[in-house]
């Protein structure tokens, strides 16, 4: 359906963006995209003891996601071999996310784990086989609907999830640590290979928004405003693994922060301090 040409141009007159629209599937043009530069860099862990440390959630933190639906997503670009519970981010104070919340991937089986554990009990709820190929960048996005957990892969719902254990629930309200590319506790959970772009929101998203974000590969806006992608208020956490202009500015900056851009501002420390780097040019 195309728009009358006064009305794009009182839209253009308004500012608004051209992301507003159309009943169609998610595309690119649902969202607002940030310049290629922006994205110009991931985040590279070598699965033995690379990870980010993200320190201390306390209770008034949005990270919490205490007891309501929220979301999390991130791309990734898994190398094969290597631990079978790899964590891409992992908020608890234990094994299988205890005390709060956790997304995992086992680039052997290509399966994605989320876990949530409400303080009592907790469910590892699992993709099914096959679900994925290490060596290449894939989208996934964690879901914790009210009544259901989801997981996403490259924008389709893998309908073969399943709880390896336990049953649907949501985080505790729990002072834990938070670390990204691996679990809190010990060591053994490492990443290995690359990720980008993670997010997290303090809602569900719908099956739209995910397929807008699936479309932009990374480039999107998530802090922008669109009435298709109407989820920048719900954006809690967004490290995007050093912006274009950031990185360009100051390269000592790869050396120690992965900067967020999302209200949390929570920055992480890299360990070790010359373990991970901010990989420019390797990007989804
Ligand atoms: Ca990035
Ligand atoms: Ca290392």
């Amino acid at each position: 359906m195309k728009r009358p040409i006064y009305l794009l141009l009182a839209l253009l007159l308004l500012g608004v963006s051209a992301c507003s629209s159309m009943d169609a599937p998610g595309s690119v043009e649902d969202v607002d995209l940030l310049p290629d530069m922006e994205n110009i860099a991931s985040l590279y862990l070598d699965g033995d003891d690379d990870y980010v440390e993200m320190d201390e959630v306390d209770l008034e933190d949005p990270l919490q996601l205490a007891g309501e639906p929220f979301t999390v997503s991130a791309w990734f670009r898994q190398e094969a071999g290597g631990d079978p519970f790899q964590r891409i981010v992992d908020k608890s104070d234990g094994p299988l996310a205890h005390n709060g919340w956790a997304l995992a991937a086992d680039p052997e089986e290509g399966r994605i784990h989320f876990y949530i554990h409400d303080g009592e009990s907790g469910a590892d709820f699992a993709s099914s086989s096959g679900l994925y190929a290490a060596g290449e960048w894939h989208f996934v996005v964690a879901v914790a609907r009210a009544d259901r957990l989801e997981i996403w892969i490259d924008g389709d719902l893998d309908t073969e999830s399943r709880y390896e254990s336990g049953a649907h629930t949501l985080p505790a309200a729990a002072v834990t640590g938070m670390r990204i590319g691996t679990w809190n506790h010990s060591n053994g959970r490492e990443w290995q290979g690359w990720l980008d772009e993670l997010a997290v929101w303090n809602t569900a998203l719908s099956p739209k928004s995910i397929a807008i974000l699936h479309a932009a590969r990374g480039r999107a806006d998530l802090a922008g405003s669109c009435d298709v992608y109407a989820q920048a208020g719900n954006l809690v956490g967004w490290w995007r693994m050093g912006s274009g202009a950031r990185l360009l500015a100051d390269p000592t900056a790869i050396a120690w922060s992965v900067e967020d851009h999302a209200c949390g501002a929570r920055t992480g420390s890299l360990r070790p301090a010359h373990g991970p780097r901010l990989d420019v040019g390797e990007v989804p």
